[in-house]
């Protein structure tokens, strides 16, 4: 049933951003987390609200299950927030505006403890005694967070999440590196808030320097042997830390990421996958990071799967690195812009260059996934492709020509790589045929394909082709036509050995009524086509019938096979089955 909310006349609402009144108290037991928010709600123990939302109508809010005292408050337990669907005006343009900035709902996060707690995600496995080296054995680390325009209370809350949940003398620092923000609460009121955290240091950027070179510029003042770096809108859950400093005390040629739990860009709620659940990184031939299930290979490797898994790439944002490691990998490439792309550099020479990339089940921290990027980015240069064309021209090898086709050859301008190159020259690291053949040896390589690129039909014209983007949220939809462009995107498709139309982890899917993209499930069915280079027909397996065009060239259809027809027949780009 729909929450009920008993809220009387809007209560006055903390303007969004405001500070705290006075510095926190140290975390006690008892009631930590209490009040200590910007937006300490009121409790109203009669709301009839159900055991596992907070509901909260003007900032009314009640307690729920067991004793009150510490899982009361909104987000309390990294439960859901749930905004009233009657809100005033005031509140929803409050709302809005809260969504408008930072792509996720701020309004909700500024009703949540900066100090609120979190489940404990963790496997058994983890807590065993001895798990892990003594705290004295382990390195400290320096966090470091860098962000540009981050909501007042998701930036407080990921500081104080390190603060709180880290052994202090594992956390030497905190570097806070402000990418030349203009929200006015990142200037003097961060100062002045901060200064009650000695732990914390500021660093601000003199210009706009994207997330890599804010990176870099935090790992100068960074003075503890291991770097810790969380992106700005994060929580880090209980003994997060110990077992990625572990690993890193065991062999510092280890780079560690913690599973990344999902807070709710609406609702702020704490998700988390048990160890089974987790997921290994990946990526496409567009050079974008995917998320896989552990392959079987590495299933094998353990006896529980909380146990540190090996992964071809990493996220990105929540990770830490040996300092001295990180150096001699030549850290990041400064040429890299705003954002995308580092994260495939630094998991690439991980592994070419003397390294692994591991992926520890027993450290959790959470991060908001949003669904679009809130800040500006640079205007008239497309950042994301020349960084990742700088990543295929020093390291990809013979293997870049597949990340061209998909962006039709066209490299644009990407400045100067040989210093990047002369760095994995002197650096002695293998080749990219090695990565893939050890490190990430399910990547469908396109070379492998029978055709690659577009696939045009020979009807009406000859000028459509089939046009779909393959993206994880596009899946199960039905695949479009659209006159055909040569620039590869959503034109590129590649036909498998194993009789696959396929781009990266998609395939062309005909199960009766429409052709759908769907996951490659590699057991031929309703997945398997058939090209014949002399008919030029594409026939499906399992229903025998031709994939063909209407008339309007605006529709797909599968037909009665007939050769003679023009609009049944189709031409693969650079076919060759040998
Ligand atoms: O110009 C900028 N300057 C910054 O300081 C742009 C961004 N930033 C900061 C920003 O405030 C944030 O803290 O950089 C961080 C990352 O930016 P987000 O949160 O807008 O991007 P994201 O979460 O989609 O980014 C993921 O991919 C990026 C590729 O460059 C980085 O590697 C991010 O760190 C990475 N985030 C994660 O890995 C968390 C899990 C997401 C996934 C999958
Ligand atoms: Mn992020």
């Amino acid at each position: 049933a729909a929450p009920r909310v008993n809220a009387p006349s809007p209560q006055p609402v903390p303007a969004p951003g405001a500070p705290p009144k006075k510095p926190l108290p140290p975390l006690k037991k008892k009631n930590a987390g209490k009040g200590a928010g910007a937006g300490a709600a009121v409790a109203d123990a009669g709301a009839g609200a159900g055991p596992d939302a907070d509901v909260v109508g003007g900032v009314l809010v009640a307690p729920r299950d067991g004793p009150a005292a510490l899982l009361d408050g909104p987000g309390e337990n990294g439960r859901p927030v749930v905004l009233p669907t009657n809100m005033s005006t005031d509140m929803k343009r409050l709302v809005d505006e809260g969504w408008l900035k930072n792509a996720f709902n701020q309004y909700a996060s500024d009703l949540i403890s900066v100090r609120r707690k979190l489940p404990d995600p963790r496997d058994a496995w983890c807590k065993a005694p001895g798990r892990y080296l003594p705290n004295a054995d382990l390195p400290a680390t320096s966090v470091i967070v860098c962000f540009h325009n981050e909501a007042w209370t998701v930036l407080l809350r990921t500081v104080h999440s390190v603060l709180d949940r880290s052994p202090p003398e594992l956390l030497k620092e905190i570097v806070l590196v402000d990418d030349f923000s203009d929200m006015p609460h990142t200037k003097r009121q961060l100062e002045d808030y901060m200064a009650h955290y000695p732990k914390v240091k500021i660093v601000r950027a003199t210009k706009r320097e994207g997330l890599i070179r804010a990176r870099l510029l935090g790992a100068r003042h960074a003075t503890a042997p291991v770097l810790t770096y969380l992106d700005s809108h994060c929580e880090c859950t209980t003994g997060w830390l110990e077992p990625l400093l572990d690993r890193i005390a065991r062999d510092p040629h280890t780079v560690v990421c913690p599973v990344i739990d999902v807070i709710d860009d609406n609702t702020l709620e704490y998700h988390w996958r048990d160890a089974g659940g987790v997921n290994v990184g990946g990526f496409d031939w567009n050079l974008q990071f995917n998320w896989h299930s552990v392959p079987e290979r590495e299933r094998q490797r353990h006896n529980n799967t909380a146990e540190p898994v090996w992964s071809p790439t990493m996220a990105g944002g929540l990770f830490s690195i040996d300092k001295a490691f990180f150096e001699r990998l030549g850290t990041y490439d400064s040429g890299f812009d705003i954002w995308g792309g580092e994260n495939l550099e630094l998991s690439f020479k991980t592994w070419m260059c003397g390294g692994t990339l591991e992926i520890v089940p027993c450290s959790h921290v959470g991060h908001i996934f949003r669904k679009r990027s809130p800040y500006k980015w640079r205007s008239g240069v497309n950042v994301l492709k020349r960084n990742s064309v700088r990543l295929a021209q020093v390291w990809l090898d013979d293997y870049a020509k597949y990340y061209y086709q998909r962006v039709g050859y066209d490299l644009g301008d990407y400045g100067d790589v040989s210093a990047r190159r002369e760095l994995r020259q002197k650096l002695g690291c293998k080749s990219f045929q090695w990565y893939l053949d050890t490190v990430y040896p399910e990547l469908f390589i396109p070379g492998e394909a029978v055709a690659s690129g577009e696939v045009r039909n020979l009807g009406y014209g000859s000028r459509t082709c089939l046009d779909a983007p393959a993206r994880k949220k596009d899946l199960h939809k039905p695949v479009g036509l659209f006159p055909c462009h040569r620039q590869g995107g959503n034109q590129y498709w590649m036909l498998s050995k194993t009789g696959e139309i396929r781009r990266d982890d998609a395939c062309l899917d005909f199960s009766g009524y429409e052709v759908i993209l769907y996951p490659c499930h590699g057991s031929k069915g309703n997945q398997f086509w058939q090209y014949n280079p002399k008919t030029q027909l594409i026939q499906h397996g399992s229903s025998k019938k031709c994939l063909a065009i209407s008339e309007n060239k605006q529709k797909l259809l599968m037909t009665e096979c007939d050769r003679r027809k023009e609009n049944q027949q189709w031409k693969f780009a650079n076919y060759d089955p040998s």
